[in-house]
């Protein structure tokens, strides 16, 4: 007999710590959340029964720290640890330490790990066991001369990949003999620097390759089944986009090979819990049961499991802490059903139009599509309104999932969950998201991993503003539309037009300039709004969930949310947001302009390019900035001389000041 834990720590934040306590409560298993600094007030700590803070924000300082968090378990009593995916999930020495410490990890054994953390030694480990592994050389001589010679017997073009690689990191096509001792020298600097191993291997290039990828489940009694495979070639720079189960074109011939390729790999491993194998398949011939390879296995549950979850109706969070608990796999193979299909998107905070620049604020206002309605959209998310995405973490508001009866049924829900979804404060890559869901390549199940890249720019035009929402903002920022809804006989009297001088101002930020507007009543639901150049006569109708708005040339319904200085116009899935100005400000703000920079976004000044006193040029570069995984270089406005400049190493706050010129350069801001 096995018993269930009564209580288990989460070692993870975000989305992944939240989906692994909803299972816990749902089995009234017990759970500690624990959290850096910069989390205090995050969902998942919100959710757990209790919380342990494990350090400052910075990962390496808590979400990595094996100690910390191995010593809050201890303190809490709980019985056993979830990684969730990334930080410490796939660390085999985090899992001996977890052993050590009386207490029972929640996945796979350390030598499971390691047996596929090399790529080489998995690869031979595979091949051994009879799993179809691309054609190269995975050994372990490195001579150039002997993988030059290895290459012309795999036949060119071949890719050179760093062992300890992943991430394309480390990798080289090479087309010619020629090109291979320049590209090996090449590849091996990368790994060097990326990994500390300069040990490649060899392979056959594959041209059209597709990410298909198998959930296996193994538990403690020799037992394995596969959950069928998941589609994850919508790709952008090694980052997964979209995902989807079953494979689109997958033949029933196919699915039985790679499964069975899948469960007899975590056989030769004796694999304990949730996996994935991921076979590369080329797919310049449609899906051959002889065209995939093994490429590697993720020892782990990973971000995309809920389409496995929609298309077998089962819970794999459940599954892993039966099998951890001790207890058989819940299911036999037969006994797994497939129904419809499933795809994910990855909701991110970042601007596909500004080469998918990582977006940092507030999420002001957050609205997921109805998760519950008939069970065909879920929404994973660790966010909540008024949460900060921080510089600290991935950018990944939600995961919007959904089911249908079929790909075209999932592709509709998709469509719409993304249109249903509403986010303001923020840049999203919502609008990429849709754009995907409708390219006509992906809609017919023609997927490889170069999709993204080849219509990038077709997939990335910035949104258009809709027509009227300016002017709906407008009529927002100036109060009249409240008043109207809540029947205030001032502005609901019919026929009120002897006052239509009265004009009640609103001032908006446009493009650096502020611009102002009157906003007046003409009657019941009819305004007008006077701008600088042009004036407008309008109607609006308060509908149940957005307001209609019509005038020559616009019919727009989208929905207003205040934020913080402006209005937040949403529509069709997209915010536009209008800075508006308190005119009472604008004169303080006027006198502030030009002489100082701000930083952009929270950060960290990685490196002071010049000092108080130096007189620099237009464009010359001042500081770098590093936040949000990247580097920012920070330029002069324009020429001048350098009163005050941030230091080297601080952390900086978003609007603090990094730069202050001696000469201000006039700047007028109030000009329209
Ligand atoms: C390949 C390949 C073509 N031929 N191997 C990229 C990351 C790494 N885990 C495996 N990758 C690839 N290996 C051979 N022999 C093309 C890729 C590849 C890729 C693979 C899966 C998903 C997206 C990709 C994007 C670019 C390249």
């Amino acid at each position: 007999m096995t018993k269930m834990f009564s209580r288990i720590l989460v070692a993870n934040r975000g989305e992944i710590a939240c989906r692994v306590i909803r299972t816990a409560q749902k089995m009234g298993i017990g759970t500690v959340a624990v959290y850096s600094d910069a989390d205090a007030h995050a969902l998942h700590v919100a959710m757990a029964d209790e919380a342990v803070n494990i350090g400052p924000a910075p990962v390496t300082d808590s979400y990595l720290r094996a100690d910390h968090i191995i010593a809050a378990a201890l303190k809490t009593g709980a019985e056993a640890i979830h990684p969730g995916y990334g930080f410490l999930s796939e660390n085999p020495g985090f899992v001996d330490a977890v052993v050590k410490a009386g207490l029972v990890f929640i996945g796979p054994s350390a030598d499971s790990i390691r047996a596929m953390g090399l790529k080489d030694a998995a690869k031979r480990l595979m091949e051994k066991a009879g799993v179809p592994v691309v054609p190269g050389y995975h050994g372990e001589a490195q001579e150039l001369v002997v993988l030059a010679s290895k290459a012309r017997e795999i036949g060119y073009p071949v890719l050179i990949k760093a062992r300890a690689g992943g991430g394309g990191k480390g990798m080289r096509k090479v087309d010619d003999p020629h090109e291979f001792a320049e590209a090996l020298g090449s590849a091996r600097r990368e790994a060097k620097s990326a990994f500390g191993d300069d040990r490649v291997l060899v392979e056959k290039y594959i041209a059209k390759p597709r990410h298909i990828e198998v959930q296996v489940f193994g538990d403690n009694h020799g037992n394995v089944v596969h959950l069928y495979e998941r589609d994850c070639s919508l790709q952008r720079r090694h980052q997964k986009v979209i995902e989807e189960a079953p494979a689109p074109g997958i033949t029933a011939e196919v699915r039985a090979a790679m499964t069975g390729a899948a469960v007899k790999a975590a056989h030769a491993i004796n694999y304990s819990g949730a996996g994935t194998i991921e076979f590369i398949v080329d797919a310049t011939e449609g899906l051959k049961p002889d065209r995939f390879w093994f490429m590697e296995m993720n020892t782990r549950l990973q971000v995309e499991h809920p389409v496995t979850e929609m298309i077998t109706g089962l819970d794999l969070v459940e599954w892993q802490l039966r099998v951890a608990a001790g207890e058989k796999l819940p299911l036999t193979q037969k006994q797994i059903p497939l129904n419809g299909h499933a795809i994910e998107a990855r909701l991110y905070a970042e601007d596909p139009a500004k080469s998918f620049l990582p977006a940092i604020g507030t999420l002001h206002h957050l609205a997921f599509p109805a998760s519950v309605r008939d069970g065909s959209v879920r929404t994973e998310t660790g966010v909540r309104a008024g949460d900060t995405i921080s510089p600290y973490y991935d950018p990944m508001i939600a995961k919007l999932v959904v089911h249908g009866a079929d790909r075209t049924a999932a592709l509709t829900a998709m469509e719409n969950a993304l249109t249903e979804t509403e986010i303001a404060g923020t840049t999203t890559n919502a609008p990429f998201l849709a754009a995907l869901i409708r390219h006509e390549g992906f809609a017919a199940g023609d997927v490889d991993t170069g999709l993204i890249d080849r219509d990038l720019v077709r997939l990335t035009v910035p949104v258009a503003v809709e027509a009227g929402a300016k002017e709906l903002a407008i009529l927002y920022a100036s109060g009249l539309l409240k008043r109207a809804v809540l029947g205030d006989p001032w502005t609901t009297l019919r026929g009120y037009s002897h006052n239509s001088t009265l004009a009640y101002p609103v001032v908006l930020e446009e493009a650096g300039h502020t611009v102002r507007y009157g906003v007046s009543v003409l009657g019941d639901e009819r305004y007008a709004i006077t701008g600088p150049e042009t004036s407008i006569e309008l109607r609006v109708r308060h509908e149940p969930a957005c307001w209609h708005l019509t005038a020559k040339g616009i019919n727009l319904r989208a929905k207003t949310v205040a934020i913080p200085n402006g209005i937040a116009v949403l529509s069709k899935g997209a915010a536009t947001t209008f800075a508006v100005a308190d005119p009472f400000l604008l004169a303080e703000a006027a006198g502030n302009a030009g002489d100082r920079l701000t930083a952009p976004m929270p950060g960290l000044v990685k490196s002071v390019r010049v000092a108080a006193g130096d007189v620099v040029k237009k464009g010359q570069i001042l500081l770098v900035l590093e936040a949000m995984k990247m580097e920012h270089s920070i330029s002069a406005p324009h020429d001048g001389k350098i009163a005050e400049i941030a230091s080297e190493g601080s952390q900086v706050k978003e609007k603090s000041s990094l730069v202050r010129f001696e000469e201000a350069a006039a700047v007028d801001s109030t000009k329209n």
